[in-house]
């Protein structure tokens, strides 16, 4: 069993999506293992995305990951890194697959609506960033 770092991003949050994502997770069969709303500030948002500070878009990335509340969940399931990915599509929405979360409902490539864990290694530190081991559901 496999875990990954799910967000729904302030735009997701703001479009009135959370149910529909949410709902999609648990007809793939996603486990929510944990799950809750924050509003992270700047300095939170860099944190996150610390692997792309030299980016150029890393500042921009982070006022928008800051901009307003998120949803973060922990799902679990076999190999639900990779089915996770899938289902939200190619980071920029128009090079998303039909169906894809992300060609659905995504403006552009800074602005799309979902994040999710790529590796497990990655998983592991994302997790970690938003929750404890108590706020897990085992
Ligand atoms: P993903 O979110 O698909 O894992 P990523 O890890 O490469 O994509 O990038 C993290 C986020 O950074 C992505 O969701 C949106 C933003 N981003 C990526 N490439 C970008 C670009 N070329 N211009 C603006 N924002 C970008
Ligand atoms: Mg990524």
């Amino acid at each position: 069993m496999e875990r990954t770092l799910s967000i729904i991003k302030p735009d997701g949050v703001k479009k009135g999506l959370i149910g529909e994502i949410i709902k999609r997770f648990e007809q793939e069969g996603f486990k929510i293992a944990a799950m809750k709303m924050i509003w992270m500030n700047k300095k939170q948002a860099e944190g996150f995305y610390a692997v792309h500070k030299d980016k150029p878009f890393y500042n921009s990335l982070t006022d928008f990951m800051s901009s307003g509340p998120v949803v973060v969940m922990v799902l679990e399931g076999d190999n639900v890194i990779k089915r996770n990915r899938e289902i939200m599509g190619a980071t920029d929405p128009k090079k998303a697959a039909d169906g894809t979360i992300r060609k659905m409902y995504a403006d552009n490539v800074e602005q799309n609506i979902v994040h999710g864990s790529d590796a497990p290694e990655t998983a592991k530190f994302e997790i970690s960033y938003f929750f404890n081991s108590l706020e897990i559901v085992d």
